[in-house]
């Protein structure tokens, strides 16, 4: 696998970060997840300005433009002949000797690597187990950062408890899963929290509110309780890995019939039609004429 790293692209025995990184040392940077679906990078773009924005939330100047990153990302897909997976980019202010403080005249650290993986097929059919986590992470959210403890620790807990994703609550609201973002359906109206600090705002999130739009499903971005979310007729969680992966229990309680969900399939439906490759395989008809589960 070839790697990225200020500038070079390397192989994996000679890739190396500094133990004096501030990514390692504070968790200070930030991070992308760009999809890559039959060769093709997905939402690149998108990706690419969230990264530049989050860099520049936590004062640090990229050192690249979006079209440098965008060759980059590029390269390390073709270089790797990955089909399937993932590129992460990971940007941290640098190396220097540890201080909190910002250091003086500091050069952030751009790393690439691709990963190869599917998609997870069978909780995108069969629909996954939530948890609610109580959320103690900080209050800037919408920032892609590297301090993930917060992310991990609730990850771990829902694992514990043989769920797949963990439900974020922060003064009795839901927020965001520990790695995606959250919607419910009641009486067939959508509702998600809305893009503020207290949540990233997920590509897949803005991709699934425009597939709502278009299919003409009432859109609500506004907070709701944790009982709320139990009494939704349908949820799911998105991110760029999960898609849209039915939410069909939380704490153990069934969500509607406890099955994927009628508007959660139609959403589904409608994200595989906008990537050529899963209209190609003929998986969205597949998964039309599966129609929802019951
Ligand atoms: O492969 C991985 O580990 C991934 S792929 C996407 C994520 C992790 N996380 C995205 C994410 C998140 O970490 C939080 C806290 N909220 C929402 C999301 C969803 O963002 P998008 O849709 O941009 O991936």
């Amino acid at each position: 696998m070839i790697y990225f790293k200020d500038g070079k692209f390397l192989e994996e025995d000679e890739v190396h970060v500094s133990v004096n990184d501030r990514g390692y040392a504070f968790g200070d940077g930030v991070y992308e997840v760009i999809k890559i679906y039959d060769g093709a990078l997905y939402t690149a773009q998108e990706h690419l300005e969230r990264l530049i924005e989050s860099a520049e939330k936590i004062r640090m100047a990229m050192p690249y433009t979006i079209e440098e990153l965008g060759e980059i990302i590029q390269k390390l897909q073709t270089e790797n002949e990955i089909t399937m997976g993932h590129i992460y980019l990971q940007v941290t202010r640098g190396v220097a000797p540890r201080v909190h403080q910002f250091p003086e005249s500091i050069q952030p650290v751009v790393v690439g690597y691709a990963v190869e993986n599917e998609r997870p097929m069978h909780y995108l059919q069969q629909g996954a187990a939530m948890k609610s986590v109580e959320d103690v992470r900080w209050l800037r959210c919408d920032i892609k950062s590297l301090n993930l403890l917060g992310n991990v620790m609730a990850k771990q807990e829902a694992f514990d408890h043989g769920c797949q994703e963990a439900l974020f609550v922060r003064n009795g609201l839901v927020r965001e899963g520990s790695s995606s973002n959250v919607f419910g359906i009641k009486d067939g109206v959508l509702y998600t929290h809305p893009a503020n600090n207290f949540i990233l705002n997920g590509i897949t999130r803005r991709v699934v509110l425009q597939l709502a739009k278009n299919l003409n499903i009432p859109v609500e971005e506004k907070e709701f309780t944790l009982p709320q979310a139990l009494e939704m007729d349908e949820f799911f969680y998105t991110s760029t890995n999960a898609e849209i992966t039915p939410a069909v229990t939380i704490d153990q309680q069934p969500i509607g019939q406890g099955v994927p969900g009628p508007l959660t399939r139609k959403l589904q439906v409608a994200f595989d039609a906008q990537i050529p490759m899963l209209v190609a395989s003929g998986n969205v008809e597949e998964r039309e004429s599966n129609g929802p589960a019951s």
